[in-house]
Parts: structure tokens; sequence; C-alpha cells
């Protein structure tokens, strides 16, 4: 397996600026080198570019900058549909805002479809991002990508048509603990299945995630992992702009990333939401390293790695 990173540095979805520096952070901070260094091939193909610019107008006026998202979303489907998820590649696609799942999903969507596998989805995430752009009262658009790929209406005309959608019932989001009722309400009529960060008190994150990566085993099929940022608790990775208190703590996020890699399943993964203005000294940037490490089985030299709310053992090329 190797992997490619594709970055698409869209900041115009979020509500504060800043995103679209985290590939640079990401890389400067040594994501590449440092799964290289682990002994994986891996690609850094570079930088996705929007289409031109359409002025579209909504009856909905909160929407902020929709002819903008507008021209990213076509570019990153297409970038994504061609990154090839399902062979022997397993693509990175680092955000920028989580607008740019309303591309990446599209695109893994139709590769499933061409390898006639069904795509299972893992959103792990404070919020699910099942607004349309007729509920979102925010006008925010990193809080649409979710209902978009899954065929939600209200999309037509303003979004690309779907070739394909994502099932909404292979849908599992983790972490959930900031949900609108406009969301609330559409997550149940999808059926898509939610655990909040109550469920994941009462019955753990591993066994709830074990049950999922069973089912995805037993259809053989593909599956896209979305990380926000924001799903990790503030404390521990502070430099997103939409934090929530409550979120999971590193040993859960550390157990989530060791499940992934054990499942052998992933076969493509959004890291989003990363702001590193928000940074403290570069410490979210490492967690994150450190957690893609992990998704894509990290051999440390000593094989002894008990790092559970450790500080990471990898050495970091910084
Ligand atoms: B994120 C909120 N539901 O619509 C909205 O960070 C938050 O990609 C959206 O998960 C958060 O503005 C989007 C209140
Ligand atoms: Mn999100
Ligand atoms: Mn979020
Ligand atoms: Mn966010």
């Amino acid at each position: 397996m190797h992997y490619t990173i594709l970055a698409a540095p869209i900041q115009d979805g979020a509500g504060r600026g800043g995103c679209h520096l985290a590939p640079a952070a990401l890389r400067a901070a040594g994501l590449a080198a440092t799964l290289k260094k682990l002994g994986h091939e891996v690609e850094d193909v570079g930088v996705i570019e929007p289409g031109p610019t359409a002025a579209v107008a909504h009856a909905n006026h909160a929407l902020k900058a929709l002819p903008q998202i507008a021209a990213w979303i076509p570019a990153v489907t297409e970038a994504a549909y061609r990154a090839g998820a399902g062979r022997e590649v397993l693509p990175i696609f680092l955000g920028g805002d989580h607008v740019i799942s309303a591309g990446t999903l599209p695109g893994v969507a139709r590769s499933a479809a061409e390898r006639g596998r069904p795509l299972f989805v893992l959103w792990l995430d404070a919020h699910p991002d099942f607004h349309t752009l007729d509920t979102t009262e925010s006008g925010h658009l990193h809080g649409v990508p979710l209902a978009y790929a899954c065929g939600l209406p209200g999309f037509t005309g303003y979004f690309p048509r779907l070739d394909v959608k994502v099932e909404p019932t292979r849908v599992c989001a983790m972490g959930l603990r900031s949900v609108d009722p406009a969301e609330r309400h559409a997550l149940a009529k999808a059926g898509v299945l939610a655990y909040d960060m109550q469920a994941i008190a009462e019955h753990g994150v591993v066994p709830l995630l074990e049950t999922f990566l069973a089912r995805v085993a037993a259809e053989n099929g593909m599956l896209h992992v979305s990380f926000d940022v924001d799903f990790l608790d503030p404390t521990i990775a502070p430099a997103a702009g939409t934090t929530v208190p409550g979120g999971v703590s590193k040993s859960e996020a550390y157990a989530i990333m060791d499940l992934l890699h054990e499942s052998g399943s992933v076969t493509s993964f959004d890291l989003v939401e990363f702001n590193p203005l928000l940074d403290e000294s570069g410490r979210t940037a490492t967690l994150l390293i450190d957690l893609v490490a992990r998704l894509i089985g990290r051999r440390s030299k000593t094989e002894n790695f008990e790092a559970f709310d450790h500080d990471s053992q990898i050495e970091y090329c910084t």
C-alpha cells in the first residue's frame, strides 16, 4: 500500500480564516516525512485548484461564499476520483475546512461504484454537517457536506449533480455533541448511524467502532474516514475554529486509529478543519501527525509503544 497526500486549501466554508494554511503547516511539521520515515511510500502530490467562479444567488441569504465553494467542489470531486481509492493507494485529503468532503465523498463514491464495492463512511466530528442549503442558519457551508453527498434535496443548481450518492445507512457518525434541530431530524430520517459523546461514554468507543467495522468487512466495503479536528477534545487539539468541549481523549483517538489500521478497511481519509493560526506551539499538528501515523500502521524502533496518553514516541523530522 502506498499513500498520496492531496491538499484542498479551502477556507471559505468556515467562519474563521486559517484552515487553508493547514497543508503547509502539516508539511512543515513533517507529515509526509514522518510517514516515509516509518517505512511507507508517500507521494505528496500537491494542491487542488478551484474552477472558475460563477455568480449564484440563493433564497437563504445567510449562505456565505456559495459561488466560491461551488467552484471548488467539482475540482475536488474530480481529483478525489482520480486519486484511485480502493486500489493499491490510500489517498489522504488535507483540508481546508470540511467543505472539501463535498468533493472527496462523491469522488470516492464513484470509485467504489466502479469497483462494485459498497462505500461506508466513518464521520468523526463534533458536528454531523448534515444541513442543507435551506436549513443552515449560520450559512457556513462546512456544515453541509455530508448532507449533500448523501443526496439530500435542495443542492440542485448550486452544487454539481451527484453521479453516485453516499448511502446514508452506510454512514456512522461518531463524537457528536453539537447537532442542530434540523440536522437531528434529517439524520434520523435518512437513517444515519449517529453516536454522540453520551453513547461513547456509555458503550465505549472501541465496541461501537468494532461493530461498524465488522459490517464493513462483512460486505467487503470500502471505508472513507472523514476526520474533523473538532472531534478531539479542545484540551488536546485547540487548533480548530469550531471547538466544542467534551470531545474524545487522546487514548480514545489512538484506539480508534489502531482499530482502523487493524481492520484494513480504510481506503481514503480526510483530515480537515485544522487551523494552524489557533495552534499552541504546534501541539495539534504533532498530535494529528501521530494519529495519521497510527492509522497507517506506525512502527517505532522499540515496538513497545504503550503510548496512550503519553507523548508520541515517533521522532518527527521538524
Ligand atoms: B464543521 C453548525 N452546525 O451549521 C453550523 O466544523 C456548526 O465542519 C457547523 O463540523 C460546523 O454552523 C461545521 C452550528
Ligand atoms: Mn465537520
Ligand atoms: Mn465539526
Ligand atoms: Mn469545524
